[in-house]
Order: C-alpha cells, then structure tokens, then sequence
C-alpha cells in the first residue's frame, strides 16, 4: 500500500531526481536487430534424447549493447514427451541463473524425442530454431530471420507468431487477459506500482505464455529473472514477439500441452514452477482489511459491526497502522497497546475468527536506538550491503531502512525468531496468517538517494533516530565467482527496459548491492517478494508446526503460488479496476499457478460509492481470497456502510460459502496435478474463438459461470454464452447457450448473474450465514446439472481443513447417469454432517417418485424450473444411491 496522500509530492520528485539512463533505450529499429549477423551451429550432435551444439558468431557481431559474446552452447533436452528445455550460454563465463534455491528445477524424465509431441528443429548458418507440434506439423515458435543476440548486458530471442495470435500471460500488469498483439511492450522488473497504470510494469514477474489456437495451447517459459522488455508486435499482417533481457542466460522451456484441453497445459506448466500450496478452509471466509484504523478502538468496532449486520466476517486485518512509528514487529502503545491487541485477537479467536497483520520487509536502520529486530539483525549480518559493506539504506514507512537479504544463510534465523517473538501466542499477537506487502522491495528514496535522511524528512516519515556511522569493523562484501570479473554497469545497463519508475534502482533497493552469496540485485531483484514470501511461510509453519497458513504477497515470481496467495496491489476504487481485476486474477490463477488470488473489493486508493461497492462486494465473493481493503485517505467501505452494499455481500457470500468445500476441493486438485482453480471461458470451449478474449465472465472452480455486470449505473449485462446447457444458480431452471451473447436485464444492485454449467453435480452446504467453523457443522445438499446426455458427474474433498498432514481424509465421486445418482468414495474424515437433499435439475416431467437405497423419499416437483427436489436424511459417511 501507498499513502495516496503523498502521491503528489512524489510525482514531482521523482521526474527530477532519476538518474538517467545513457541507453539508446529501448527503441532501437527492428530491422537493425533483424540484420545482426547472429550465430552459426557447429559441432552438432544429435542424440535421441537432445542434442548439443556450439554456437560460434556469424561474423564481427554488431554490438549493439555491448560486445557480441564469439562462442555460445547450446544444450536441447527432451525431459519429458511434453516439455523440451533449450539452454543457450555462455561456456566461457559463468553468468547469472536463477538460482536453484529459489527455483528449483523440474525432474529431466530423459525422454525420448521419436515419443514427444513437439519437436525441436534447427538450421545451422544462420543459426534459427523452432518448436513444432508433430501431429499437426505446426510450428510453434521460430526464430527463423530473426538474429540471436548475446552480450553481457543484451540477450535477444524473437518468434513469429500466427496471424492475430491468441497469447495469454507475461504479467504482471493491467492490460486485457487476452493480450493486445500490437505495439505492445510488456516489461518484467518488480516495481511499487500505485495505481496498476496500464501498459507499466507492476510487482510481479511471470515470463511464460501461453498461445492458443483451435489445433492446440502450447507454453513458452523463459527461465531469466533480469529485467526485461517482452514486445509483441504486427508488421504488416506479421506477427512476433521478442523477449530483451538484460542478463541471465537463454533457458526456455517449451511445453506441448494439448490439442483438446488447454488446462493441459497449464498442468504441465505446473510441473516446471511447482503445484500451488493448499491454504486453510478459513482462509475462504471473507477478509477485511483498510489502511487508516486509527487506533484499536477501531479494529473493535468493525468486528462487532459485521456481526451485528449479519455479514460473515472470518478475518479481520489491520494494516501498518498498528505499528509503533511504522516499525515492523512493534505496536503503538499508545493506539494499539499490546493488551488491548491481545483482547482482540482472543475474542476473534473465541469467536471463531481469525486475525492477520501486515509485516514489511524494510527494517527501521536504528543502530543506537532501542530495537531489538534491528539489533538482532544487524548482529547476524544478514541486511543488503553497499559495495562498501555498510548496510544500503532507503527510505520506507518508518523513515530510514535496511532491507533483508534472503539469500543471507542466517536470514531464516532472524526472520523466524522475530516472527516467533513478535507474533508469539502467549505474549504477541497470535497471527492466523501473514500479509506481506513492499516487497518488490519499495523504496521511497529518489535516486541518487545519496541522503537519505533529508529524504526521510521531506517526506515526512517519522524522523530517523540520531545514528552514528555503519561500524567500521562491519565485515565487508566477500568476492564469489558471479561477481569476479564481471565489469557489469549494474545501475544504468546499455539497453534500458522501459521501467516505469525510470532507472533500475529508482523506487527499489540499489541494484548493484550484493548478496551474502556474491549474488547482485541487478540479477536477483525480481526474487525479492518470492524470497521474503518462502521465508515467511516457513516462519509461520515454525510458529505452528504442521498447520496451513495463509500468506498473501504483492510481490511474485514464477513459482511464487508453491507457496502463498497474492493480491493484485495497489487499485483504485474505480469501475475499471473492478472490471481489469478480473483479468488479473485470471492471469494468476489460471495460467501463472497462484490461485489464492483477489483484488481489493470496492478498490483501494480514491473514495467507492454505494453502487461500486455494492456490485465488487458481488464479484469479490468470486475472488477465491476475498478481502475488502481500502487507503488511508479513502472513506470507510465496510460492506455494512450501505443497505445495498450489505445485501450485495450477504447474498454473494451466501453463494461462495455454500460453495466454499468445492472451492477447496478445486484447491486440492490444483495442488495435486496443477488443474487451475478458475478458468477463461475458453478453457472449457477451446474451439470456439467467440471466447478467446473474454476477460469479465469466468469459471470459478470448473463449472460455476460468473458474469458480473460490468457497466456503472446499469443492471443490465450482455453475456456470452457457449453453446451448452446452462443452469441459472438461483432458480435452478435451465438456459440454453446458443453460441451467442444474451442480455440480462433488471440485474438490481445486489445480484450477480451466476450459471451452473451442465454436466456437474455441486457439492453444497445448505446454510451459510457463519463463521466457516460453523460452516462445516451444517449440512450438504447436491446439485445434479445434468447434460445434454443425461449425465452429470462431481467430486468433494473434505480434511480437518488445518493439518498439512492429513491423517484421514474424504474423497467422494457424484455420477448421474440413465436417471440414477450414485454416491461413492472414501469416507475416511468423519464429515459429522448429513445430506440433506437433492436437487435434479431440468427433469422434464414430474418423476412418479424418488428412491434412495431402497427406500422411497419425500419429494416435490417444480414444473416451471423443472426442478425435481428430493429430501434425504442420509449421514454423509458412506455411499448411496438415488434412483428417481
Ligand atoms: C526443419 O527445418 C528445416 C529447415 O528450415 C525445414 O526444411 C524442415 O521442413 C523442418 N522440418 C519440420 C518437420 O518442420
Ligand atoms: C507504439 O506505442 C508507443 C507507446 O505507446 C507510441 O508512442 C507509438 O506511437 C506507437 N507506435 C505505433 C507504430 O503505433
Ligand atoms: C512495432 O513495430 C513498429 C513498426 O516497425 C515500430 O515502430 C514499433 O516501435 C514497434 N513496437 C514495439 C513495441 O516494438
Ligand atoms: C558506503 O557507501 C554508501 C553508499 O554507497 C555511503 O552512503 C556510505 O557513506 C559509505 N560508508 C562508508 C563508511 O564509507
Ligand atoms: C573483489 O574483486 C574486485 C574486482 O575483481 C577487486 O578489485 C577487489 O580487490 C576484490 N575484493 C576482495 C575483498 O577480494
Ligand atoms: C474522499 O472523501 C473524503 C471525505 O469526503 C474527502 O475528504 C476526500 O477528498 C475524498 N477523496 C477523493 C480522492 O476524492
Ligand atoms: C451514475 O449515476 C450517478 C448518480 O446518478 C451519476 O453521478 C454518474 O455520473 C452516473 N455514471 C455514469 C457512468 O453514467
Ligand atoms: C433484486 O433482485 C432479486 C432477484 O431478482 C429480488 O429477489 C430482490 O427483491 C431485488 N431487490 C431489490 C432491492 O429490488
Ligand atoms: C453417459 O454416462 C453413461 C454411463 O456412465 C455412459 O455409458 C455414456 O457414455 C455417457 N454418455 C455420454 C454421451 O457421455
Ligand atoms: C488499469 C487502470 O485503469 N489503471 C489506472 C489506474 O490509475 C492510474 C492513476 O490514475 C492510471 O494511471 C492507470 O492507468
């Protein structure tokens, strides 16, 4: 989060104070590029597991960004019949990797290349390659007359792509789920991006596509966490992308996916990044959360307000405000004094709720003040340092601050002991989960940043303590292979990337600080928030051994989702930002695999109003992490504010609670093979191009349709729908898709038009209006939505919702099939709860009766919604079976 208040201020300084750039940036011709001589393949040998080649320079090079390296190798490795892993580097020089701490590799299964389904195919003079799909013939990507360009602080790889290609990923940003494919620059540096201005870089960093066509969706991941410029382009009806890096090595992966199915594709993705964590049941319920509680008074009355408005609140949050001068892992003691703070944690925790807390990573730099996470830092060593070895310093909330180095070796030691201390059940705050946020890292120090004191003063955070110098003793920066020899400019490399904070250190950590390890910022940056997110999702499992905990993170990389959940920053209470928020979340959770996904509801900077508020409460429900937040300076947004606002909220969450156990078994799912939790329209409808670039309807889960109203002021919504059957979620009466728009008209304020699609039984509770302690206590219900065939199938999951180990666990399968449900599984968690009823959707006659293992149940019609609804009183710990 940002102080809106000071964004003003902030604007003008940093225009001022860049340092700039001496790059011919990041606008060099085309053709220029196109004509660089490129290299040509020698020494090839094949093998039928890859092959190797040299790679040498066609001739003097045109060192266009430094000097063009002589000698590259090339290493192509089939490690699996979908996943081909094509290297190029440097044999001559170590560079920069990613390194396999943070990334850890997938397994090379050392296929065979006769039994993959794409295949690797080269020239040698120039030097091109491309990846087709062998059942179609189809080249996937080619860099077929476009040059290959390696220099120190230059990499350059250019595809073509098909005529209006559909390419989805490469976030994060702002821009529509379905990219734009002209004169578009999408660049990868993680940056404090207030606002989520469209077409800049935001806090993430995801370089993998995916391109779907009718024949197929194929993957293309680019291993590299340098800054990058990726550029998609259309020159004369021709289209291409182009990734500009600014160091690292060439390392894709290319991965086959599937001619049907494009969630293949992203299951195989989850194989290279890692499947996504499970999080707690909890951590369903609803989140909320402002910056500006003044004081615990506050926090209180919230808590106690939702209550009264009978809005199931599961977590409250409370931003920095808590802290004492802004200083991580303290409190006020004046306006959230700690037994105060502990009063309330009881109560929520007595009540069945849940708490989290906001932890920055920048650390107050008090060297002769009184506070101890400094101290204990600074003593274990484990703060980014100047090339001098002091501490590097920026500016955050509380004034002048260190940052952490998570590649430090004693950083989980700090880190866990301060979260241990802190958040300390018996004497801290017993969190519930953590919130990290700043992680990119920010820095509000303008460059050069040569004072950052003045700064801290000008900008008015809290005034940095009387500090003597770093200790001239401190032990200074340690030589390690990465680092000799290497004459990189770390600060201003020769191809600048089109940051939108200008140069690669402004508003961050320096660039040229090196790691414990040797390694550099410049290399490394885009690591920060997923580092910090690893070490504090191990500090809260050290805090409860063996408990689930729910992380949220501004900052990601390729693999973050492994481990948290993410929210989409810093967004404005704008109907744009309701309507992008859902391409942002569709980017997460179903193509990078972070599927604990939400945007602020009702929008974080600038004041809602009653009708915004009240339709993002409804699409939020949807979001699956669902949390209201909202700015310091921004008017109170609590869904119980407004009448509309709150019957928005009671009505949606109505719908996400009794959904929550199929919104934790897609989460299963996901964790087990990568299934993604949400799904683009064209997922479920690969060939049908009418769904490509949709980007405001989607499934949550596999079969829930969700079509907000997108306009301001309207209750009317035109949506898309595939030719398939379609159930409406309130009335349960069936609506035929044509293939074609329809208009929903007289959608008041507090609905959201939500469909079942065909072919599923929904797993449901019948109640809702809880904590999700309660939640679990109440009974299920079953939807059977069948399809055009009369066949509808399902699945549940149920564990204790807490344990990473599960010592029981139950998975049920619903079929419907000739008129007969059949209930079958493993009931190994005793649910302790009933199903209560059935529900068959779209029987066109009222059926003479309905049996259920033998025994005839009480059952009434509803011709018009052609609803057929069954009462059981079956405990739902063994199979049955409902004959109507
Ligand atoms: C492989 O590349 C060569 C050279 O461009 C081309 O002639 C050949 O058709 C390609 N093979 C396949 C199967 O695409
Ligand atoms: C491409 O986009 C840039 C930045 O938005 C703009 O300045 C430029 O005019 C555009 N060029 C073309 C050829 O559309
Ligand atoms: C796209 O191509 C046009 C024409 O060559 C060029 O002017 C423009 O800068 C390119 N845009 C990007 C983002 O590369
Ligand atoms: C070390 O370098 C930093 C920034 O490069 C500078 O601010 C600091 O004064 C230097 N410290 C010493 C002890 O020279
Ligand atoms: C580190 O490497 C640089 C450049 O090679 C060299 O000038 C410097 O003396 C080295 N420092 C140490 C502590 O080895
Ligand atoms: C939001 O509303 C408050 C209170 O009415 C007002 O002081 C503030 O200026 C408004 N903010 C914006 C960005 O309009
Ligand atoms: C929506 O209605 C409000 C209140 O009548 C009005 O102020 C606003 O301009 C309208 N917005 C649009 C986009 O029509
Ligand atoms: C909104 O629409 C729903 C469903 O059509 C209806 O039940 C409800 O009464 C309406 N509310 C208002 C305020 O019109
Ligand atoms: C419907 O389900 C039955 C029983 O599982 C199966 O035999 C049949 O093939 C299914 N029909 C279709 C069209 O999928
Ligand atoms: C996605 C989007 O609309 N972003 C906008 C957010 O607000 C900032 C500041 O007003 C704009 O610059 C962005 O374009």
């Amino acid at each position: 989060m940002w102080a809106a208040s000071k964004l003003a201020s902030l604007r003008v300084v940093v225009g001022l104070a860049l340092i700039q750039a001496t790059a011919f940036a990041a606008n060099v011709d085309p053709t220029v590029l196109d004509s660089c001589p490129g290299y040509n393949a020698v020494n090839v040998k094949s093998k039928s597991s890859g092959l190797t080649a040299d790679l040498t320079l066609a001739s003097t090079g045109c060192n266009l960004y430094g000097k063009d390296i002589q000698e590259l190798s090339l290493k192509v490795v089939y490690e699996t019949e979908d996943r081909i892993h094509v290297k190029i580097t440097d044999p001559s020089r170590k560079r920069y990797e990613v390194p396999e701490s943070v990334f850890p590799r997938p397994e090379n299964e050392n296929a065979n290349s006769k039994d993959a389904n794409i295949a690797f195919n080269y020239t040698t003079s120039p030097f091109s390659f491309s990846i087709y799909r062998k059942s179609t013939k189809e080249v996937l990507f080619s860099t077929a007359s476009h040059a290959i360009i390696f220099e120190p602080q230059y990499l350059r790889v250019k595809t073509n792509l098909p005529a209006n290609p559909n390419i989805y990923g490469l976030g994060e940003h702002t821009q529509t789920f379905h990219l734009p494919t002209d004169n578009t620059t999408l660049t990868l540096w993680s940056r404090d991006a207030y606002g989520i201005p469209v077409g800049t870089n935001l806090y993430g960093n995801h370089p993998v596509y995916f391109e779907h066509r009718t024949t197929g969706t194929h993957a293309v991941f680019l291993l590299n966490s340098n800054g990058m410029d990726i550029k998609l382009n259309t020159t004369n009806g021709a289209s291409t992308l182009e990734y500009n890096a600014i160091g690292g090595v060439l390392d894709f992966y290319f991965l086959a996916g599937s001619e049907n199915d494009p969630t293949e594709v992203a299951k195989q993705y989850a194989e290279i990044v890692g499947l996504p964590a499970e999080v707690p049941y909890w951590s369903f319920g609803l989140h909320q959360c402002r910056f500006g509680y003044q004081n615990f008074v506050d926090v209180a009355n919230v808590i106690v307000k939702y209550a009264a408005a009978k809005i199931p609140l599961e977590t409250m949050w409370t931003d920095i405000d808590y802290m004492d001068r802004r200083r991580i892992f303290t409190v006020d003691p004046k306006y959230f004094p700690m037994p105060r703070m502990r009063e309330i944690v009881s109560y929520l925790h007595a009540h069945q709720q849940k708490f989290i807390l906001m932890t920055d990573p920048a650390v107050p730099y008090l060297p002769s003040a009184d506070y101890a996470p400094y101290e204990h830092g600074h003593a274990l060593d484990v703060f980014l340092k100047a090339g001098n070895g002091s501490e590097s310093l920026g500016v955050v909330w509380p004034g002048v601050t260190v940052y952490p180095d998570w590649f430090h070796p004693k950083i989980a030691q700090w880190w866990n002991s301060e979260f241990a201390n802190f958040y300390s059940p018996s004497t801290g705050l017993d969190i519930d989960g953590a919130w990290i946020d700043m992680n990119e890292p920010a820095n509000f120090c303008n460059l050069p940043c040569d004072d950052p004191f003045q700064q801290a003063v000008e900008q008015n955070m809290p005034p940095p303590r009387t500090s003597s110098p770093p200790d001239p003793n401190t032990p200074i920066f340690t030589n390690s292979s990465g680092q000799v020899g290497r004459r990189d400019d770390f600060l201003n490399p020769p191809y600048a990337i089109n940051n939108a904070a200008g140069a690669l250190s402004s508003k961050t950590a320096f660039t040229n600080v090196v790691h414990a390890n040797g390694l550099v910022e410049y290399d490394t940056h885009n690591l920060y928030g997923t580092m910090m997110s690893v070490a504090t999702r191990d500090a809260m499992l050290a805090r409860r051994p063996g408990k689930k905990t729910l992380i949220i993170t501004r900052s990601t990389f390729a693999g973050a989702g492994a481990h948290v959940g993410k929210w989409l920053g810093d967004n404005m209470s704008k109907w744009e930002h309701y309507r992008v928020s859902i391409a942002g979340m569709l980017a997460f959770a179903s193509i990078y695999q972070v599927p604990m996904v939400g945007s602020d509801i009702c929008g974080f900077a600038d004041n809602t109003t009653e009708t915004l508020c009240a339709r993002w409460a409804s699409l939020g429900a949807f979001y699956p992490f669902m949390r209201n937040h909202n700015a310091d300076t921004s008017i109170s947004q609590e869904f119980y504010l407004w009448p509309s606002v709150a019957d928005s909220a009671r009505n949606a969450i109505d719908i996400r609670y009794r959904l929550i156990d199929y919104l934790y078994t897609a989460f299963h799912q996901a964790h087990l093979d990568g299934t993604p939790v949400l799904h683009p329209l064209w997922y479920k409808y690969p060939k049908d191009a009418n769904t490509f670039p949709i980007d405001l309807q989607f499934f949550f889960g596999d079969s829930v349709l969700v079509s907000p109203v997108t306009e301001e002021n309207s209750t009317s919504v035109a949506i898309y729908l595939p030719k398939d059957t379609f159930y409406d979620f309130n009335t349960l009466a069936p609506v035929q898709g044509a293939g074609a728009k329809i208009t929903l008209d007289n959608v008041n304020f507090t609905q959201i038009p939500v469909h079942i699609k065909s072919g599923v039984v929904l797993p449901l509770r019948v109640r809702s209006q809880m904590t999700t302690t309660e939640l679990r206590k109440t009974d299920f219900e079953l939807v059977v939505a069948q399809d055009a065939n009369g066949n509808a199938t399902g699945h549940l999951y149920v564990d204790d919702g807490d344990s990473i180990e599960q010592k029981a666990t139950t998975t049920v399968d619903f079929k419907f099939s000739k008129n007969k449900l059949t209930v079958s599984g493993k009931f190994g968690y005793n649910l302790g709860v009933k199903v209560a009823r059935v529900r068959f959707l779209n029987v066109q006659a009222a059926p003479k009766q309905a049996v259920q293992d033998g025994k005839v149940c009480q059952s009434s019609y509803d011709a018009k919604n052609k609803v057929f609804d069954v009462t059981l009183d079956r405990p739902f710990n063994q199979g049955f079976v409902v004959q109507i």
